[in-house]
């Protein structure tokens, strides 16, 4: 009898124990729509993969999609509103200029609706089809906690992501005030080993850094000149690859690349300007077996619950990019 108590004492803890590690305090959890929605995450993948085998530079924009998400307001869906009459969105603001696949998210929501209409958000459909597109271009695969609500709010002057310019403090301070670690910065910025960037958001380092025609001496010279010849002087169509050459693949590069100094935004070279971020970049140059895929995972799941609306909260959106 005593025998039969204790194991089941024992049984209690164990199950207390897995449930406090699948959740978080905020709520969500791998597995939330387990009964609700059994195949979303097979349907998910299915989609996205559809999308990133024609087109596999979709992959930047939907990874970046959910940091832009999260962001602002928190990971609520937000980013996918459109504008209505009395009020301009998220994506009418400036960063978000060059936010694409957007169609991707609304297929994706097309077909999970068709399984189980009115159950998974949209901002869970954003933060699973991150994870999927860095899969996809030969990433790491994590387990993203689930059950996020959708937000009714989103307003193009709430838009306050860190930008290509700022310092090393300022982006401590961005990332520190959305509960994210300087460990979590240095692992995110490696994001950047995927897709592109628009001219603007470095030509001043190439053209005009300090507004006497002079260049960032912190940026390689050699690649300044490589860079001059894909953006003109004023040129804000243009775009290049951040990790050219392997700008469709997920790998350590970005960290050779700025240990390097070539770092494309005076945001990614200010992570040599910091003991802690510096040491991270020259682990993962030198490491025979890197962290940073580990650490990826671990970072976007942080991301993740930024804010999150759980529970009651919010709603379940229809259609993503309005409110019901
Ligand atoms: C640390 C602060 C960050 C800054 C200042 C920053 C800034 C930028 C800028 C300016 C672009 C270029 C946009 C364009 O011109 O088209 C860009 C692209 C990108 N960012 Fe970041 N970013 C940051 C963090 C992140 C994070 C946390 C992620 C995701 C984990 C991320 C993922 C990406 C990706 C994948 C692209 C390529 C987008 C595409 O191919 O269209 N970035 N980022
Ligand atoms: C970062 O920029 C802020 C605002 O311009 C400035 O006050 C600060 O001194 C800069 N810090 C570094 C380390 O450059
Ligand atoms: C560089 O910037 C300064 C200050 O903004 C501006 O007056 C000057 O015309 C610019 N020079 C060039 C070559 O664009
Ligand atoms: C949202 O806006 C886009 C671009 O203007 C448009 O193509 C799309 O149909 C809109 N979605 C909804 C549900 O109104
Ligand atoms: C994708 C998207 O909605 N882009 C918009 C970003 O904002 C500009 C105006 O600042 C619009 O013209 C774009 O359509």
């Amino acid at each position: 009898m005593a025998l039969r108590l204790l194991f089941k004492f024992f049984l209690s803890f164990a199950v207390a124990l897995c449930y406090l590690h699948s959740t978080n305090a905020q709520g969500l959890k791998v597995g939330f729509y387990s009964k609700t929605c059994p195949d979303v995450e097979a349907i998910v993948q299915k989609t996205t993969a559809s999308f990133i085998s024609r087109a596999p530079s979709l992959s930047g924009p939907l990874l970046r999609m959910h940091f832009h998400d999260c962001f602002v307001r928190g990971c609520d869906g937000s980013v996918l509103l459109n504008s209505t009459k009395s009020n301009q969105a998220e994506k009418e603001a400036v960063p978000n200029q060059s936010l694409r696949g957007f169609q991707v998210i609304d297929a994706v929501k097309d077909a999970v609706e068709k399984e189980c209409p009115g159950v998974v958000s949209c901002a869970d459909i954003v933060a699973l089809v991150a994870r999927d597109v860095v899969s996809m271009v030969r990433g790491p695969h994590w387990k993203v906690p689930t059950g996020r609500r959708d937000g009714v709010v989103s307003r193009a002057s709430e838009v306050n992501l860190p930008s290509p310019f700022l310092n090393i403090t300022q982006l401590k301070a961005s990332f520190s005030q959305k509960g994210l670690s300087v460990k979590d910065l240095v692992v995110l910025s490696g994001g950047h080993t995927i897709g592109i960037a628009h001219c603007p958001t470095f030509s001043n380092r190439i053209y005009n850094f300090t507004g006497k025609g002079d260049t960032d001496p912190t940026l390689d010279p050699n690649y300044i000149t490589h860079l001059r010849i894909k953006c003109k002087q004023g040129d804000v169509t243009s775009f290049v690859q951040m990790d050219p050459g392997s700008s469709k693949i997920f790998d350590t590069d970005y960290y050779k690349l700025v240990s390097k100094r070539r770092g494309l935004f005076q945001s990614d070279a200010a992570l040599l300007d910091d003991d802690e971020t510096k040491v991270y970049i020259g682990l993962q140059i030198n490491s025979a077996q890197p962290s940073f895929f580990n650490d990826f995972g671990e970072s976007m799941v942080k991301m993740g619950n930024i804010g999150v609306l759980t529970g009651k909260a919010g709603e379940i959106r229809k259609k993503c990019a309005v409110i019901n």
